[in-house]
C-alpha cells in the first residue's frame, strides 16, 4: 500500500487549474487553508466530493477578509445560495477573482455584484452610498456621500436612467480605480 496521501483526483486538480488562476501548488495551500478554519468539517479526501460547506462567520474572520468592509458581501456573491456560506468550490473561486492574476474586468464583474447590495443587476443611489460608506469606513457625512453619489452617477450614467449598468460601471472605474481597491487580495 503506498503512504501517499491524495486529496483530489488528478481530474479534480486540473479542473480547479482551469477554472481558476492558481497553480496545483496553490490549489493545495488554499485547500488546506479551508480545512484549517473547520479541521472537524472538512475531510482530507475531497476525491468524492463531500458535501461540505462552512459558516460565513468562519470564513469572515480569515486575516485576509476580516478587514475589508466588503468581506460579508463578497462572501455572499461568491457562495452557491448567496447567504455568504462556503463549500471548497466558492472558496477557490473567491480567492482566484481577488487575485492579482485576475483580469480587471473579471474584478469589474464582481465588484458590480457586490456593489448591487439588493442583487436587481444596477446600481442605484443607495446601493452607491451604501458602497461609499464602506469604502472611506464612514468618514464622510451623509451630505457628503450624497453629494459624491450623484457625481459618479451624473459622470457615470451613460445612458441616463438614474442608475449604473455593468456598461456604465465598467465605463466608470477606468477613471475611478478606487472602487476596485478592496478587490485585490494576496494569499
Ligand atoms: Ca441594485
Ligand atoms: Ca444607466
Amino acid at each position: 500500500m503506498g503512504n501517499k496521501q491524495t486529496i483530489f483526483t488528478q481530474e479534480q486538480l486540473d479542473a480547479y487549474q482551469d477554472c481558476t488562476f492558481f497553480t496545483r501548488k496553490e490549489i493545495l495551500r488554499l485547500f488546506h487553508r479551508y480545512r484549517d478554519l473547520a479541521p472537524q468539517l472538512v475531510p482530507l479526501d475531497y476525491s468524492d466530493r463531500p458535501a461540505v460547506t462552512l459558516p460565513y462567520e468562519l470564513i469572515g474572520s480569515m486575516p485576509e477578509l476580516k478587514d475589508n468592509p466588503f468581506r460579508q458581501r463578497i462572501a455572499e456573491v461568491f457562495s452557491e445560495h448567496g447567504d455568504g456560506n462556503m463549500t471548497l468550490d466558492d472558496f477557490l473561486d473567491m480567492f482566484s477573482v481577488l487575485s492579482e492574476m485576475a483580469p480587471r474586468d473579471l474584478k469589474a464583474y464582481y465588484a458590480f455584484k457586490i456593489y448591487d447590495f439588493n442583487n436587481d443587476d444596477y446600481i442605484c443611489k443607495s446601493d452607491l452610498e451604501k458602497t461609499v460608506n464602506k469604502l472611506t469606513r464612514n468618514e464622510l457625512t451623509p451630505e457628503e456621500v450624497s453629494l459624491v453619489c450623484d457625481k459618479v452617477i451624473y459622470e457615470a450614467d451613460v445612458d441616463n436612467d438614474g442608475k449604473l449598468s455593468l456598461a456604465d460601471f465598467q465605463h466608470m472605474i477606468v477613471r475611478a480605480p478606487d472602487f476596485l481597491s478592496t478587490f485585490h487580495i494576496r494569499i
